[in-house]
């Protein structure tokens, strides 16, 4: 999509294909919605069509009309030899002005189209030549939020290089002058040209993004012997709310599709020993573009390596079994293996008594909480406390007097469960991970 240069005002066009609900529409058009929104456009119109497939019109011709009147189209595509196109022209345009005889012009007209389903370029063409106005698709708009939102250099390497493989493609689509200004006898029409800088350009990118990576390896691995746990889940649900909650970081939350793009890391607090780290993710979201996905494996790295998962749901949300579903796919789809994890039903302060209970009887070990209550998020300090517990090794350390510095290395990387002052020391039974076991016994001996 353009740059904001005016304000946008949008319609979205819904295509349900067979096996596709009522109830599955109106929801991603919802959700399409907020997405716009989460770029600043208004949403001022929806077109919905029932078509057995997504063929080359896109929409029908009655369709193409109603959304031609919220635009200020002609609602014609034109093609084929002249004298045919102008007798097509000539229909169309009675048709339209008949149409618009009959319902009248609307309040307000949109200078965008948002189709919720991933279009060809020519399909794309075709959509802005009937509506006369800029039209996307779903991955556009995503490709678009991801675009603004990476804030780290890895995050935005790897949204520029989806971008990029997103715009190659369209670049005749956008109809520019590039092919015709291929200089005859270049050998290389300058289309080509342009494609191959893009290319170039995203083989330099992922190189540059390989280096990164590796670097984001190395810091992953001195992290290796810490405990940690992600949070992860669709897009919106309050994964952000629960790190701030967890960690009392100052990490981003907003009611906005995408508000996280990078993984960060904090320590759990009130802290624990050994200290836990709590991973923040990106979120997921349904008909994610597949290029994205690619992109989330590295952001995801962190959950990978996480021991626990905490699946965060927005429980308040209609849609959120869907949703759930879905997280669960893409997370084994990236190697992400949702072994030990714990279910977080978020939002619960959003739900009557009916719907929790409802809830409870459906999910028996998930919590039902809400970030937005503390003795909640007290309640979730302890669960993920109480799941490391069984990780760790119980370990019993007879620690020389001698021996000061070892005390402090105790104190600081394992949890004290009983020291008793001996004539030969102290006598410790410790809760540790097996690497700081070995590592403290190597200093004794
Ligand atoms: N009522 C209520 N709102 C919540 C709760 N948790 C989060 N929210 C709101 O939900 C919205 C999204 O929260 P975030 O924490 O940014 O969600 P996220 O999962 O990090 O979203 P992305 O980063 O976009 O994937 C914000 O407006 C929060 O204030 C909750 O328990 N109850
Ligand atoms: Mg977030």
């Amino acid at each position: 999509m353009s740059e904001l240069t005016q304000p946008l005002r949008a319609v979205l066009v819904g295509i349900q294909t067979p096996g596709v609900t009522d109830d599955q529409l109106t929801s991603s058009l919802t959700e399409l919605s907020r997405l716009a929104r989460t770029l600043g456009v208004r949403v001022i119109g929806q077109v919905r069509q029932k078509r057995d497939r997504i063929d080359a019109g896109v929409l029908g011709q009655g369709k193409r009309l109603e959304l031609a009147r919220l635009t200020g189209g002609s609602g014609i595509v034109a093609r084929g030899p002249e004298a045919q196109r102008k007798k097509v022209d000539a229909e169309a345009e009675v048709a339209m002005a008949e149409y618009l005889g009959e319902h009248g012009e609307p309040d307000e007209l949109a200078n965008l189209v948002i189709v919720d389903a991933e279009l060809t370029p020519t399909q794309i063409r075709d959509l802005s030549t009937a509506s006369g106005v800029e039209v996307t698709d779903r991955t556009g708009i995503i490709v678009d939020i991801f675009h603004r939102h990476a804030s780290t250099r890895e995050a935005r390497l790897q949204v520029e290089i989806a971008r990029l493989k997103y715009l190659a493609p369209r670049m005749r689509a956008a109809g520019g002058p590039s092919e015709r200004q291929a200089g005859k006898g270049a050998g290389e029409s300058s289309l080509e040209l342009d494609r191959r800088k893009i290319r170039d350009r995203i083989a330099e990118l992922g190189r540059e993004l390989k280096t990164i990576e590796s670097e984001a390896n190395v810091r992953a691995a001195r992290r290796q012997d810490t405990l940690r746990v992600a949070l992860v889940g669709y897009t919106n649900a309050g994964k952000s709310s629960w790190m701030r909650a967890l960690t009392t970081s100052n990490v981003s939350v907003e009611d906005k599709l995408f508000a996280t793009l990078d993984t960060t890391v904090r320590a759990l607090f009130p802290a624990v020993t050994p200290r836990i780290l709590v991973s923040d993710t990106v979120g997921f979201i349904q008909r994610l573009p597949h290029d994205l996905v690619a992109s989330f494996r590295s952001t995801l790295a962190e959950a990978k390596e996480a021991s626990l998962l905490l699946h965060v749901l927005d429980a308040s949300d209609p849609a959120f079994e869907a949703q759930f579903q879905l997280t669960r796919e893409v997370l084994d789809e990236i190697g992400v293996h949702d072994g030990n994890s714990v279910l977080v039903l978020n939002k619960i302060d959003c739900c009557d008594a009916e719907r929790c209970s409802e809830l409870a009887a459906r999910y028996p070990g998930a919590l039902l909480v809400s970030a937005k209550r503390p003795q909640d998020v007290e309640e979730l300090h302890r669960v993920i406390v109480g799941e490391f517990e069984r990780l760790l090794d119980d370990l019993s350390l007879v620690v020389p007097y001698a021996q000061t510095s070892v005390i402090g290395e105790v104190h600081k990387r394992a949890r004290v469960v009983h020291e008793a002052f001996e004539e030969d020391g102290v006598h410790y039974q410790l809760k540790v991970t097996s690497t700081e076991a070995t590592r403290l016994q190597r200093m004794l001996s």
